[in-house]
């Protein structure tokens, strides 16, 4: 038998563009659909940041919070996935029944925003109130946790083996499976093409860990900042681009003798978007995973896209199956061959506003908040 609330430590966003503020709430008990998770640590990836400056519409006062792992408190009736002890990562939560659903490619559900940005369940419904007995909203991307205690729904819980340490799984759940997915099951990249990832950050870096595992053997990095570059070499570039000194698109065709196979846009910035679709060969795709402003269009070329075969495409997730992909990274960094703990700096819950900085100014690649001492 569950209690029927628990006091929780978690960072509120209340002002858009403020700081977090850390406070104690009350949360709800699992409904019947729902797991409550004792988080141990989530990730801060930049979605954190856009929702906490309602870049795109996310109500306030919100508990955000979308990388989260950690141990199995108590399931609602209907759950039969997880029970409590489980160690598990928290993912994007999708409907199950939309088409993409169904088609196994629930990073494209149909109601991905308002699952995921609604603030809310789907009915409307939240589980969090403030030291004033006032709503604060919920359920980001079915998890909301920055937080000692997520809930989350059966659907975006991925259970784990818990031989490994959970405190660094949580970014799988988000950035990790974003790049790593991009590579490996939308653009499908094949051993021995070639791959330019245009931004060296969390994203752009599991997406050239996830090159160099497939067995792509040219792989371009592309930023502005040298010791971004240099990072981008020691996890598996073979070639690395100022393109603050360097067109990227002339270093590229230089590169590969005319154009990359796989191109991946990670900055959300038309211009670099552009360059991405010019870098690519004949039959060459550019996959799309930056988040530009709502409302931004680029232009490109029709007749080149239509003579030389060329493809521009949009990944959410990296298109994961994340009760499969997941473990399955987990596994390439048993093996040493997706390090991606390289890209991880620790906080407590009190510095997140800290960490939030350090991940703007880029001089943290993947911020990660440990709760469990919260
Ligand atoms: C985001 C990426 C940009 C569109 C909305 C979902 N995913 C995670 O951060
Ligand atoms: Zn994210």
């Amino acid at each position: 038998m569950s209690k029927n609330t628990t006091q929780i430590r978690a960072a509120v966003a209340r002002e858009k563009g403020g700081p977090f503020s850390i406070e104690t709430l009350t949360l709800d008990a699992p409904r019947r659909d729902e797991v409550l998770v004792r988080v141990v640590a989530t990730g801060l990836c930049h979605t954190d940041m856009v929702a906490r400056d309602q870049s795109y519409p996310v109500p306030h006062p919100i508990v955000l919070g979308h990388e989260g792992a950690g141990i199995v408190e108590s399931v609602g009736a209907d759950v039969l996935k997880v029970a409590p002890g489980d160690s598990v990562v928290l993912t994007f939560l999708t409907c199950g029944r939309c088409k993409p659903c169904r088609l196994g490619r629930m990073a494209h559900c149909e109601k991905t925003f308002p699952l995921c940005f609604g603030g809310a369940r789907l009915d409307g419904s939240t589980a969090t109130l403030d030291g004033q007995g006032e709503k604060v909203h919920d359920h980001f991307f079915g998890q909301s946790s920055f937080a000692t205690y997520a809930l989350a729904n059966e659907r975006n819980v991925v259970k784990v083996s818990s031989d490994v340490p959970l405190e660094r799984l949580g970014p799988l759940g988000c950035g990790i499976q974003t790049g790593a997915g991009a590579v490996m099951n939308a653009l499908n990249v094949r051993p021995g093409t070639s791959f330019a990832s245009f931004g060296a950050g969390a994203v752009g870096y599991s997406a050239i860990m996830a090159a160099r595992a497939v067995g792509a053997t040219t792989i371009v990095a592309i930023d502005i900042v040298p010791s971004r570059l240099e990072m981008a070499k020691e996890l598996g570039a073979t070639h690395a681009i100022n393109s603050k000194q360097t067109n990227p698109v002339e270093a590229i065709r230089d590169i590969t003798g005319g154009g990359v196979d796989y191109s991946l846009e990670t900055s959300g910035n038309p211009s670099v978007l552009h360059q991405a679709i010019e870098a690519l060969g004949s039959l060459g795709t550019c996959g799309i995973v930056g988040a530009e402003p709502l409302g931004t269009e680029v232009s490109f070329d029709v007749n080149t896209l239509m003579i030389q075969g060329k493809g521009i495409r949009g990944i959410l997730e990296g298109e994961s199956v994340p009760d499969i992909f997941i473990p399955q990274l987990i596994e390439l960094n048993a093996q040493g061959r997706f390090p991606f703990e390289k890209l991880m700096k620790f906080y407590s819950l009190d510095q997140i506003n800290q960490a939030a900085q350090d991940s703007e100014k880029g001089v943290t690649i993947k911020p990660v908040i440990r709760l469990l001492a919260a």
